[in-house]
């Protein structure tokens, strides 16, 4: 306790030191060990997600910060923020480009905006199920992907999971394509969901998801579509009534690391980050998985209304969606949507 009081200290001290001068950035500071004069850094990393400390999403990230903070014996501290106080996917990412942030886990539908080629995900109906998503995602073609973000400044450390998004509404129960018929619809800040939701007859509109539950309580929009996980833990039975197992998009988030932060830290920290990253996603989509029908169940307890969708109704909707995916596939990359769609058949055999 004495030695961390002679710690705190000097690190109070040359805390004060860093603001006074401008260097703004807490992402680490240096103390003096009074037992041994030597120079001890810590460096801080501060991550935000937009999703609550009760969502799966949150839970891995804790498990993040305990492998890292013990693995480096306290060199790395990890500063966790959820429910989008550090701001909205987009702000988030733009803050680890700047430096103003080391971590962030948002949306590939998102990352899109900085990376086009990881609209791929984005395309309707891609993915089966979520064995092939691993498989393709855990594969060379979802690795190959997360290295385009170092142009970006950026560093992608795996993807962990958000889910297969279902609809909900407050207008109608939603069973067929006809049934999307002029539902305001919101969309996360990407133009391919957006002209799928057109294609489908709804009236899309892109929002950032920190803004989403004010827009529904205020009737702004009739619906959206996240996993059940979102649905229930954000509470959006409160303000929907109608749920549709559409399951049209599988949502992969992926774990970001600031490259200017990561850059500087020592070999052995960056093994450490990764194989942390990495492991926590492995944690969080097991939990996600685990938990899935217990969400539907939850929903339907709270009053939502489910509805089913058939294999015919949902083939109307991929037969539907399939030109917004040819006018899309030179957009992202036709070399990324093949080798994409390469990898799913693969992943199928
Ligand atoms: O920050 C929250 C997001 O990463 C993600 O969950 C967003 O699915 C999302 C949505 O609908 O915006």
């Amino acid at each position: 306790m004495k030695k961390k009081l002679g710690l705190m200290l000097s690190t109070a001290v040359l805390a004060i030191g860093l603001v006074a001068c401008g260097g703004g950035s807490q992402s680490s500071t240096t103390e003096t060990d009074p037992s041994s004069d030597a120079k001890v850094e810590t460096k801080t990393m501060r991550a935000g997600i937009g999703l609550n400390d009760q969502h799966p999403q949150y839970k891995g990230l804790l498990k993040f910060k305990e492998i890292v903070e013990e693995k480096t014996d306290g060199a790395i501290k990890v500063e966790t923020y959820h429910s989008g106080q550090l701001g909205d996917d987009r702000t988030m990412i733009e803050g680890l480009q700047l430096g103003s942030q080391e971590i962030t886990i948002p949306s590939t539908a998102v990352i899109a905006n900085f990376v086009p080629e990881f609209a791929v995900f984005d395309i309707p109906f891609l993915f089966p199920n979520e064995k092939v998503a691993d498989a393709v995602l855990g594969g060379e073609v979802g690795e190959g992907l997360l290295e385009k973000l170092e142009a970006q400044n950026l560093v992608g450390l795996g993807y962990w999971e958000n889910g297969f998004r279902d609809l909900t509404n407050s207008v109608r129960p939603v069973a067929t394509a006809e049934d999307f018929r002029g539902l305001k619809i919101r969309t996360m800040e990407n133009q391919l969901h957006l002209e799928a939701f057109r294609a489908l007859g709804a009236n899309p509109t892109p929002m950032a998801f920190t803004e989403l539950f004010a827009a529904m309580q205020q009737r702004t929009v009739d619906g959206q579509e996240n996993p059940y996980s979102t649905i229930y833990l954000q509470k959006y039975f409160e303000v929907q009534e109608y749920v549709s197992n559409t399951h049209h998009i599988y949502s992969p988030w992926s774990f970001l690391v600031s490259k200017p932060f990561f850059d500087g830290l020592t070999p052995e920290q960056q093994e450490i980050v990764t194989e942390a990253a990495y492991a926590a996603g492995a944690y969080q989509r097991e939990m996600n998985r685990e938990a899935s029908a217990e969400y539907l169940a939850n929903l339907q307890e709270e009053g939502m209304i489910f509805t089913e969708i058939t294999p015919e109704a949902r083939q109307e909707m991929v037969d539907l969606v399939q030109p917004v995916i040819e006018k899309f596939t030179d957009q992202i990359g036709r070399e990324t949507v093949e080798a994409v769609f390469d990898a799913v058949t693969e992943a199928q055999k």
